[in-house]
């Protein structure tokens, strides 16, 4: 038996636009992604976010199935336009009302609430003032910090600002596969700034106006990369991939400036940085959240932008988004954050798997693959433990099968079942395991 410390923190966590579904109801607001996905031809199989797993109506039954779980924990995002439909000004007291009813629902069922400020989904009409271009919003959203902490923070500890902003600012506004849909790099490297920037001031907030013991971290989207080859130019690659990907936000989060190989390589595209900034962004984090899926493997190529390519590595196994499962990865990066800088406290905040799962006649839902991915997983956080890794808590991605994003619902990530039909909930035996887990409060 892998036992994890006593009061190990194991859960499960969503985000607001990929669960909560009335998108129009009660006073919110539109989101960038509200916008993108009724835009036709940018998600795969012509869905939307409109209802989702219809969360914002089903959350009684589905904290009540939390429960039954014995999930310690519970992390999910709120709708920044659903608590201020304009992003700015007048608050929706509905919005915060339902965020407040989940709150309490969860606390008394035992769960903690470990909540996120920003996944994704801002509001359409900071979007038209130029969205996380603007600096501007880096204050609008340190003002809607401030809202939602003046309601829950009597009762939430565990805050996290944002979730993956390397998302936010490359496949948001560099590639623009995501919302807004902006193909600018500059504008990517600007809006990872203000990003960080808005990061910083937000948490000072959470601090003044939440529990004197709130914790206060940042979720970012890691992998540990490695070259395709020992040639040096693969060497090379890798080194800034690894400055793209990892160090171009740990460095300012734990170290208060960029990397200076990747300021020097991006050249005349990198952002506009204000006297102050790097200190307000590296300002004391309690923790920092990590969401590990996968490595990543490159390869010089001058053809390609950054003249760096991705290599799939054919003999490994690959999950349903097609990424190489590679759980010592997750013990590389851990232990890694905790040598290279330093940080105080970690948590898994994402980690699971995309499988093509089956709902049998017998009613049954047999993913026996995601058992052995997280399983996997659970040992090499294990192991970062045992060797004196400061590794607070585990959530799975996902409590449901939920809209993912450019991929609407063809993709299963969740541990329960959602028929997107009847909207039933129907846990898979990944969700039976995992109870024994957290039961157990460790591995067999
Ligand atoms: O669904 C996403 C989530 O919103 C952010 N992290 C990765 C997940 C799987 O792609």
């Amino acid at each position: 038996m892998l036992k994890f410390p006593e009061g190990f923190l194991w859960g499960a966590a969503t985000s607001a636009y990929q669960i909560e579904g009335a998108w129009n109801e009660d006073g919110k607001g539109p989101s960038i992604w509200d916008t993108f996905a009724h835009i036709p031809g940018k998600i795969r199989d012509g869905s939307t976010g409109d209802v989702a797993c219809d969360h914002y109506h089903r959350w009684r039954e589905d904290v009540a199935l939390m429960k039954e779980l014995g999930l310690k924990a519970y992390r999910f995002s709120i709708s920044w336009p659903r608590v201020i439909p304009s992003g700015k000004g007048p608050l929706n007291s509905k919005g915060l009302d339902f965020y407040d009813r989940l709150v309490d629902a969860l606390l008394e069922a035992g769960i903690e609430p470990f909540v996120t400020l920003y996944h994704w989904d801002l509001p359409q009409a900071l979007q038209d003032l130029g969205g996380w271009a603007n600096r501007d919003v880096a204050y609008y959203f340190s003002d809607y910090a401030a809202a939602v902490a003046r309601r829950l923070g009597d009762r939430v500890t565990y805050w996290t600002t944002h979730n993956e902003p390397w998302v936010v600012a490359w496949l948001g506004h560099g590639w623009g596969e995501h919302a807004p849909g902006v193909r600018n790099p500059k504008m990517a490297l600007q809006v990872a700034h203000h990003l960080l920037l808005s990061h910083g001031l937000a948490g000072e907030v959470l601090r003044d106006l939440g529990r004197p013991d709130a914790q206060v971290g940042i979720v970012l989207d890691l992998s540990p990369v490695h070259p395709a080859s020992e040639n040096p130019n693969d060497l090379i690659a890798s080194q800034r991939v690894d400055g793209f990907r990892n160090r171009w936000f740990l460095d300012p989060l734990f170290r208060g400036s960029y990397p200076a190989d990747m300021w020097a390589f991006y050249g005349n595209i990198v952002p506009e940085v204000k006297p102050g900034d790097m200190a307000q962004i590296a300002r004391r984090l309690d923790f920092l959240g990590v969401n590990y899926y996968t490595r990543t493997v490159v390869t010089y190529d001058p053809k390609e932008e950054f003249q760096i390519r991705r290599v799939q590595v054919e003999t490994s196994e690959h999950t349903e988004m097609g990424w190489e499962v590679y759980p010592q990865g997750l013990y590389e990066l851990l232990v890694r954050l905790v040598q290279e800088y330093e940080v105080p406290a970690l948590f898994v905040t994402e980690n699971g798997a995309a499988f093509n799962d089956n709902l049998a006649p017998d009613g049954r839902v047999c993913d026996e693959k995601r058992i052995q991915y997280l399983r996997a997983h659970i040992r090499e956080a294990h192991r970062t433990i045992q060797e004196g890794v400061p590794l607070r808590g585990y959530f799975v991605w996902s409590f449901l099968d939920n809209f993912e994003w450019t991929h609407g619902y063809t993709k299963r990530f969740g541990i329960v079942y959602v028929d997107y039909k009847t909207l039933h909930r129907i846990p898979k035996e990944s969700a039976y395991w995992y109870a024994r887990v957290i039961a157990n409060n460790g591995l067999d």
